[in-house]
């Protein structure tokens, strides 16, 4: 079993992305910035929000954080929007999901100016994606494809089980892996909550990935020896032991996994760090790409 280092990979890719910044700053041209809209405080979103700040000092980015209170109108946070949409200094902003409830996300979503959707949510960047038009490709999947290309994981011909169909990571995950792209070329299954004899697909399969947000759903069991094995999943489960009062698992049961796979993301330090990286990567697509 090979460990699959998102940690390390990440750290790498920021490494190559500060060399770039250089470079832009050396020819003139500006410093990319990256804003960032939280609504509320729940825990785990603000985390999030400040890693992706802090990733960018650590690669000499701009950044600008919006702090919306928790009984944000849908009203005022789309007037956010508009602000930055029109605010020539910033290169690319997130808004942090998931939204309270009196938020309508697709509205939100459809609001961002689409050269500046470095998360790929609007639907002209998921239209382009899925046409294979260049444009800013979710961060999750975009991290997967990289950690696929970089560990030089075969896909071609290869079979792939996807296991959860969200817009953010699943849907647009198929869709990838089926492209004639580099870490494509797969054969893909899209698995879900209504999914009959799932571990039938999975048994068969060389890759899986594991996006559900259930906490150590797949088992030892329902995989195959050798497969790679990709975890999205992050739930805080709690743990008294932990100063914190909590620990994170991934939507695999590493331990009975681990020990037929060929390749394995772990969680911590897996996919995670792989988000950050590549949404700044983005960040620096909008400044470097003009993708209209
Ligand atoms: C790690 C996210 C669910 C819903 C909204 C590093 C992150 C996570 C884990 C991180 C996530 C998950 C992000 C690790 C961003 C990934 O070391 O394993 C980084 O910051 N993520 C998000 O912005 O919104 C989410 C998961």
């Amino acid at each position: 079993m090979k460990l699959i280092d998102g940690k390390a990979t990440s750290a790498q890719i920021k490494e190559e992305i500060a060399i770039e910044v250089k470079n832009l700053k050396k020819k003139g041209l500006k410093t990319p910035h990256l804003a960032a809209v939280l609504v509320g405080t729940d825990g785990a979103s603000m985390t999030y929000v400040n890693s992706k700040v802090k990733a960018c000092e650590k690669v000499g980015f701009n950044s600008t954080l919006i702090d919306l209170p928790e009984d944000t109108t849908e009203e005022q946070l789309l007037h956010e929007i508009d602000l930055l949409n029109k605010d020539a200094d910033i290169d690319g902003f997130i808004v942090q999901l998931p939204l309270p409830k009196q938020i309508d996300e697709q509205k939100v979503l459809m609001a961002v100016d689409p050269n500046k959707d470095v998360d790929g949510f609007h639907p002209t960047n998921v239209g382009k994606m899925t046409l294979e038009i260049p444009t800013f490709l979710p961060a999750t999947p975009f991290g997967i494809m990289e950690l696929l290309e970089r560990y030089e994981i075969e896909t071609s011909g290869k079979n792939v089980v996807v296991i959860g169909r969200s817009h953010i990571v699943g849907r647009p995950m198929s869709i990838l892996m089926s492209q004639k792209r580099k870490a494509g070329d797969a054969t893909v299954t899209l698995a879900h909550s209504r999914t009959k004899n799932l571990k039938e697909l999975t048994l068969q399969a060389d890759i899986v990935v594991v996006a559900l947000g259930v906490a150590e759903f797949l088992t030892g069991d329902m995989v195959k020896e050798g497969v790679t094995i990709i975890d999205v999943g992050i739930t805080r489960l709690p743990d008294a032991t932990k100063k914190r009062g909590y620990r994170l698992a991934g939507d695999v049961d590493f331990e009975s996994v681990s020990k037929k796979a060929g390749y394995i993301t772990p969680v911590p330090g897996g996919v995670g760090p792989m988000t950050i990286a590549m949404l700044l990567k983005n960040t620096l697509l909008a400044v470097t790409k003009n993708f209209s």
